[in-house]
């Protein structure tokens, strides 16, 4: 499963987050440092055709898709350095697969706001790299050593004298001009800033109101960024709409002008950021959504589910959802010949409803 790292100064709002998403109880408290131990914990990833396709078959249960975040303490400026707790608590980003930076963009009585988010995320963005451009650094130096005996290790000495240049500057190497090749290339180097991140601002819940997309466009230009890489909200209130019961919570969002929910929103932009698709399988007794890798064949998505679906495959009986939903069951798209017969090869296409043929 894969993992997203929160990352942000103090009392960014990271604990509220984590809470909200994973259901958890972590200790949130207007104090800077009110998490040590980084904590771990799974995510649903809202779908709307889950509980279509559930209702379609009748099934007993449904499960969504899931992704997992990890709680990290705050950084501070310095962290690179070991300031704060700085040192434990970048290893935990080094475990991630993915960032998400969480700037505080509310006011609070409890707490001044020391910097606004764009000088948060360069301060984040400058922890992280100089953190890498030591790392970068020593492995040059060590590959330096090594390339007097191995002639062959030339190209991989100027991509990492060329990497510790770029993060000298405080520059993060998702947001250089490295090649996508290159940064591949990086990928066994244990760079923070060569991972996928994502940045979501954590606004007032009266900038909400009526004016969450100009609040928005603010905030892109105050940040710099491409707009597909920004999530406004409000956490604390998605974390209140969090704990209605589940009836109550679309008809609170929809009240609320917020369409899905806050929460929904990024975790299906974390699943975007990582190029994640959905499959799904549906039945009487269960409708479930499935992670798999955009490109991934139809063996690798029968693995999945079990190793002896991958093992003994034999075909994967197909259909696009809106296909099956326009059918109104499974047996009816059956006659109609819309249920596809495809081998192990086949790409799946995200939204594609899926049964396993296979022997063991
Ligand atoms: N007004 C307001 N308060 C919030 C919001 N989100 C979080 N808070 C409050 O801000 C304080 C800090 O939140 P935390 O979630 O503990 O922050 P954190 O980023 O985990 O902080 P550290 O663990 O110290 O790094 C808590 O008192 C929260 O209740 C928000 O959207 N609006
Ligand atoms: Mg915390």
């Amino acid at each position: 499963m894969k993992t997203f790292g929160l990352v942000g100064f103090p009392n960014a709002g990271k604990s509220s987050l984590f809470n909200a998403l994973t259901n958890s109880e972590v200790l949130a408290a207007p104090y800077p440092f009110a998490t040590v131990d980084a904590h771990v914990g799974i995510a649903s990833v809202p779908d709307a055709r889950l509980s279509q396709l559930a209702e379609l078959s009748g099934s007993s249960t449904r499960t969504a898709a899931q992704i997992q975040f990890s709680d990290i303490g705050g950084l501070v400026e310095g962290a690179h350095k070991g300031e704060g707790l700085g040192n434990q608590f970048l290893s935990h980003i080094r475990e991630v697969d993915a960032i998400v930076y969480v700037l505080r963009a509310f006011a609070s009585a409890d707490l001044p706001l020391e910097a606004d988010p764009a000088t948060q995320l360069e301060l984040l963005e400058v922890e992280l790299s100089l953190a890498d451009y030591e790392s970068a650094q020593r492995q040059l130096e060590k590959r330096q050593r090594q390339l007097k005996g191995d002639v062959s290790l030339r190209e991989e000495v100027d991509l990492l004298a060329q990497t510790s240049e770029i993060l000298s500057s405080g520059t993060p190497i998702y947001r250089s001009s490295l090649s996508e090749r290159d940064r591949q290339a990086l990928a066994n180097n244990f760079l923070l800033t060569n991972k996928p991140s994502l940045v979501l601002v954590n606004i007032d819940e009266d900038k909400l109101e009526n004016e969450s997309a100009t609040d928005k466009t603010a905030i892109q230009k105050l940040l710099d960024i491409p707009a597909s890489e920004i999530i406004t909200m409000c956490v604390s209130l998605e974390a209140e709409i969090a704990l209605l019961p589940t009836e109550e919570q679309a008809a609170m969002l929809s009240e609320l002008g917020l369409g899905e929910g806050g929460l929904a929103n990024f975790a299906q932009a974390a699943y975007r950021l990582l190029s994640l698709r959905t499959f799904f399988t549906t039945g009487e007794k269960e409708t479930r959504a499935w992670t798999f890798p955009a490109g991934a064949s139809a063996r690798e998505c029968a693995g999945a589910i079990h190793t002896d679906f991958a093992r003994g495959f034999i075909r994967a009986e197909t259909i696009a959802f809106e296909e099956l939903l326009a059918c109104g069951s499974w047996v009816a798209a059956k006659q109609q010949g819309k249920v596809r017969s495809e081998g192990k090869d086949y790409r799946p296409e995200d939204g594609d409803v899926m049964e396993f043929r296979f022997n063991v």
